[in-house]
């Protein structure tokens, strides 16, 4: 038996075990034979013991100064710069997707720890004239104190960074819970910014399962801020764990992103975006686009394109430079996107190609899946309105215009949406009429840059948006400052008439 290597939290500014003495491991979705690593079972106990340290470490990290703060994130934005091409292949083998995104996953990383890092001395507040004479104001940025952070799989280190950074940098310190698929990439990050200065309690790391380390950390009465992405049904738990202490509580949860593709459209680019949508990162992340609404004049000729490409894609192990297309991240992910293909063929849709795991030789070992479309889809089809977080797309046809967007509106979520169009006009109308935090124009429903902000309406989100200076919101609170220096006393509202 090869020797495990095994991971441990990061509390205090030490790899410590659990105090559980339990483990579990973590195995490469493409070849469950190959174990990536052996991490901490952890419980309340480690959680008690992170937030206890984050706490303590918060009364001097705040009063650091923010560009000072910014420096660390500045040097481990370098790091993780040389070490990129390792930590992608570190994240390929832990949850499948194909090097060239989990370079790109890195990438947004470091893109956001340079843009946040800059931030340490931005942070802009508001000075605003009084309505009184010898008064001054303006409003500053406050840090919360310690945030707890419970982070996806398909994200690995992105996500912990659009998270982390912004945090650290507003003056807050923090206790993360990665997904269980996916410890070693948070595991990664984590040990950059320690390796670059990173003092001791600042940034904790416990990991475990959402019920042992999750909830206790959710709804620990130090924690301030719970910033949470992944499904709809756990961020409803999450923000009542939270309202109890009226903790800001940051939700970004599921999508069913809509590509529309209208009559004029360029088809061959509406295609290259369809699929690079509905299979990158094997349809599984919250922007996937999972529906494309096609116009009928334009139907026959899509669909013929879009099935040629889908039965075409190269499915395999995302560390062969020829495959585009990895595993499911689990069993149980797998079974979903399975179980959605029954329900798909049950409501009627039309099966155009795939809907079959994949067995047989290179893939015996692994989660994989053919990417599959279906055609003739309505908008009353569960495939058509639930998230399958998978390699399935659904093309439904539309009449027009007003019912592409009637359509598209149509779903419980309202993460990304995007047009295909030649016409100005139209693709003014949607980036006014889609109800989406993301609206792209001739682009897919994927490829969020860091310096906007990222989020949805309806079930999608509660309303915060991290990346761009959103971020800074959930991450701190304002204070309005006034200054009277008349030297008498001046009352607001009354001695200015
Ligand atoms: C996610 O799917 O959870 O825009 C994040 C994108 C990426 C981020 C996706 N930059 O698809």
């Amino acid at each position: 038996m090869s020797k495990e290597q095994v991971y441990k939290n990061f509390i205090g500014g030490e790899w410590v075990e659990s105090r559980t003495g339990r483990t579990f491991e973590n195995r490469n979705p493409a070849n469950t034979e190959e174990l990536i690593g052996v991490f901490q079972k952890s419980d309340r106990r480690d959680v008690e013991k992170a937030v206890a340290t984050a706490k303590k470490a918060y009364e001097t990290w705040r009063l650091i100064p923010a560009p000072k703060r910014a420096e660390i994130i500045f040097r481990a934005a370098h790091r993780l710069v040389e070490q990129k091409e390792q930590f992608a292949r570190e994240m390929t083998c832990e949850m499948g997707k194909v090097l060239a995104e989990t370079r790109g996953d890195v990438q947004e990383a470091i893109d956001m720890s340079f843009y946040m890092a800059g931030e340490g001395r931005r942070m802009y507040g508001q000075t605003t004239p009084s309505e009184l004479p010898s008064k001054f104001q303006m409003s500053m940025r406050m840090p919360l104190g310690v945030c707890a952070m419970i982070t996806p799989w398909n994200f690995p280190m992105a996500i912990p960074s659009w998270k982390i950074m912004p945090a650290l940098v507003c003056g807050n310190t923090v206790v993360i819970k990665p997904a269980t698929d996916t410890p070693l990439s948070a595991i990664n990050l984590v040990k950059t910014l320690d390796e670059c200065g990173l003092p001791r309690g600042v940034l904790n790391l416990v990991t475990g399962s959402g019920s042992e380390v999750g909830d206790p950390l959710m709804t620990h009465p130090d924690v301030k801020v719970v910033s949470f992405t992944g499904s709809t049904d756990v961020g409803r738990a999450v923000s009542e764990a939270c309202a109890p202490q009226f903790k800001h509580c940051h939700l970004e949860m599921g999508g069913k992103n809509v590509i529309i593709v209208m009559d004029d459209a360029k088809l061959d680019l509406a295609v290259d975006g369809a699929i690079w949508g509905g299979f990158g990162t094997t349809g599984q992340r919250c922007t996937a686009s999972s529906r494309i609404v096609v116009h009928k004049r334009a139907y026959k000729e899509f669909i013929k394109m879009f099935v040629e490409r889908a039965k075409k894609l190269r499915v395999g192990n995302g560390l062969n430079p020829e495959v585009e297309m990895g595993p499911s991240i689990n069993e149980s992910q797998l079974n979903t996107v399975q179980n959605y293909v029954k329900i798909g063929r049950k409501e009627g849709a039309d099966l155009l190609c795939g809907g079959n795991r994949l067995t047989k030789g290179v893939y015996s070992k692994g989660w994989f899946h053919e990417p599959t479309v279906f055609g003739d889809v309505n908008r009353k089809m569960r495939i058509a309105r639930e998230e399958i977080f998978g390699p399935v797309v659904s093309v439904i046809p539309c009449n027009s215009f007003d019912e592409a967007i009637e359509i598209g509106n149509s779903v419980d979520y309202g993460l990304s949406s995007a047009i295909y169009t030649q016409d100005v006009n139209r693709a003014f109308n949607a980036m006014r009429d889609m109800y989406t935090g993301i609206f792209y124009v001739n682009a897919s429903t994927i490829g969020a840059e860091v310096h906007l902000p990222f989020g949805g309406t309806k079930n999608t989100g509660n309303g915060h948006r991290e990346a761009g200076t959103a971020a800074l919101d959930v991450f701190s609170e304002w204070k309005s400052v006034y200054i009277d220096y008349s030297g008498k006393l001046q009352r607001a509202q009354i001695d200015n008439n």
